[in-house]
């Protein structure tokens, strides 16, 4: 069932539709559904990105068997072996970072200098996984007992199941894949129907650098049909999910009966906090890149700016002044400052939200409307949406929207400011501009979220700290850095007795 002619990315100069099929045990093959699913351009609904398998729980077995397979193999590789693949995987996406951009802008919207950053993303976190093939650290210590050695290992978890999100479609399914490969797992990712050219071309790289059959296996589909039977699988002993709090209860539920190890990313409704001595130049560029870069559709977004009073009314005239003049459009044109919403849903959710804001008395300073005129009318525009006197108990600033609407609040000082940041159920990024030193260390101090920025919105996360939240934001796990080798394995403590003689831990004292 090789084709790979029929399966390689497309090229955005090709007006030719490319049929797109599962990557399961290194050969490209067709869902036994025999049904297919097209991707097409958030801006553009007339451009095809692609046609993908509309996969079941069939091809999820498949997949899972040839994972089965590769595990064998797999977990014997030495680490530095595995690591060096994933380097080689990182040299090549940076030959193919503007091509992997363009087709990522094509399937998701978001402009293409963003597009390459998500590309870059990966590249970096290739590179930070590479270099943990010659570390994944253990500690040595010393024994209770007399000629007794004492240290813990890591160890593969086993078959790692991935869900990942339209947003970051390349960046959050590396953070999952590198990781998990680098330890020794082998995978099965079910990528979002909207954005599965993207994971594919990570595959691609990873499998030009020499990944071997079955490491990584690809399914594309949906969340009931795909997603469900991977996290229900019961050799599936990992499952990893980026997406909505809602989706996140339901896989975490599922992994809790047969006792796999879950890690769960969801939901935020980031604070970004401006006090009144803040450089205002500063927060307010900083609170247009995070409430509208990606449309608003980042989990970290700067959906909540909380204003002290002493400069409210300046920060909300300047910000909604420049929100008025941000460039909407295609991401391709390389003027254009924010893209589409990803699918009609979504941007029916945004302006669903723009009613319940303006009915709960909220004031709508700019934007609101759906854009369809002229070009826009192929594709899931809105404008720039600010909303001021947003009480912190209403739904807009309780609720996470995923679009591009920012509230905005006032508090008293930094006290209150803390209060209105944590009164969510989530807990994911969250922000405050001051030059004052000490305020800066103690809002580091009480914002229970998982990531503060000190004088920069909620979005920029690095991949070499830890990437998760707080509360409803998820499970306690971590992705990035050192947390996603926490989830990729799994601790066995060894001890090796060269007494030649039985020694009884806690009763033979060694005297
Ligand atoms: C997300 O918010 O959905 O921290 C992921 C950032 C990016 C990743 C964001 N590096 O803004």
């Amino acid at each position: 069932m090789a084709t790979d002619t029929l399966s390689r990315p497309a090229q955005t100069s090709d007006t030719q539709t490319k049929v797109f099929k599962n990557f399961i045990d290194g050969e490209w093959v067709e869902s036994s559904s025999g049904e297919t699913f097209e991707n097409r351009n958030p801006a553009d609904s007339r451009d095809l990105v692609g046609i993908f398998q509309k996969s079941n729980k069939e091809d999820v077995n498949a997949a899972v068997d040839a994972a089965k397979r590769a595990f064998a193999k797999w977990r014997l590789v030495p680490a530095p072996r595995r690591a060096e693949m994933v380097f080689r995987a990182a040299e090549i996406l940076i030959e193919r970072k503007e091509d992997y951009a363009r087709e990522m802008t094509r399937e998701m919207g978001k402009v293409l200098a963003e597009t390459r950053g998500d590309v870059q993303e990966a590249i970096d976190c290739a590179y930070y996984m590479a270099g943990e093939g010659r570390r994944l650290f253990g500690p040595t210590v010393p024994s209770e007992l007399p000629n007794k050695f004492a240290m813990a290992v890591r160890q593969p978890v086993g078959i790692c199941g991935m869900i990942t999100p339209w947003n970051f479609p390349m960046a959050i399914s590396s953070w999952k894949l590198l990781p998990a490969v680098v330890c020794g797992n082998t995978c099965v990712i079910k990528p979002a129907q909207d954005t599965p050219l993207s994971t594919f071309n990570l595959v691609r790289a990873l499998t030009d650098a020499g990944l071997p059959k079955g490491v990584i296996n690809v399914v594309s589909g949906f969340g009931s049909s795909v997603g469900t039977p991977i996290a229900e699988h019961a050799d599936v002993r990992a499952i990893s999910l980026t997406g909505s709090s809602e989706v996140g209860r339901i896989v975490g539920g599922i992994a809790a009966k047969s006792f796999k190890h879950c890690s769960l990313e969801l939901g935020g409704k980031n604070p970004m906090i401006v006090l009144d001595d803040a450089n205002l130049d500063l927060a307010i560029e900083g609170g247009l890149w995070g409430g509208f870069g990606t449309t608003g559709q980042r989990c970290t977004a700067t959906s909540r700016i909380i204003v002290q009073k002493g400069v409210h009314r300046e920060f909300v005239g300047r910000y909604v002044e420049r929100a008025k003049k941000l460039k909407v459009g295609n991401g391709l044109d390389e003027t254009v400052e924010m893209g589409p919403a990803i699918n009609e849903k979504q941007l029916e959710t945004d302006l669903k939200y723009v009613e319940i804001g303006k009915n709960e008395g909220a004031r709508m300073l700019c934007g609101g409307d759906r854009l369809d005129q002229g070009d826009y009318k192929y594709g899931w525009f809105m404008q720039p949406t600010v909303f001021t006197d947003v009480e912190p108990k209403m739904r807009i600033a309780q609720e996470e929207i995923f679009g591009p609407v920012v509230s905005i609040l006032a508090c008293d000082d930094l006290e209150d400011a803390v209060e209105i940041a944590n009164g969510i159920e989530y807990g994911l990024s969250s922000s405050i501009y001051t030059k004052d030193v000490n305020k800066a260390f103690a809002a580091m101090r009480d914002l229970y979220a998982g990531i503060t920025y000190i004088n920069a919105p909620t979005i920029g996360a690095e991949v070499h700290l830890p990437f998760g939240g707080t509360k409803a934001t998820g499970n306690g796990h971590r992705e990035g850095g050192i947390g996603a080798i926490e989830f990729y394995t799994e601790w066995k403590s060894v001890y090796v007795d060269y007494s030649d003689k039985l020694q009884k831990a806690q009763i033979d004292r060694g005297e």
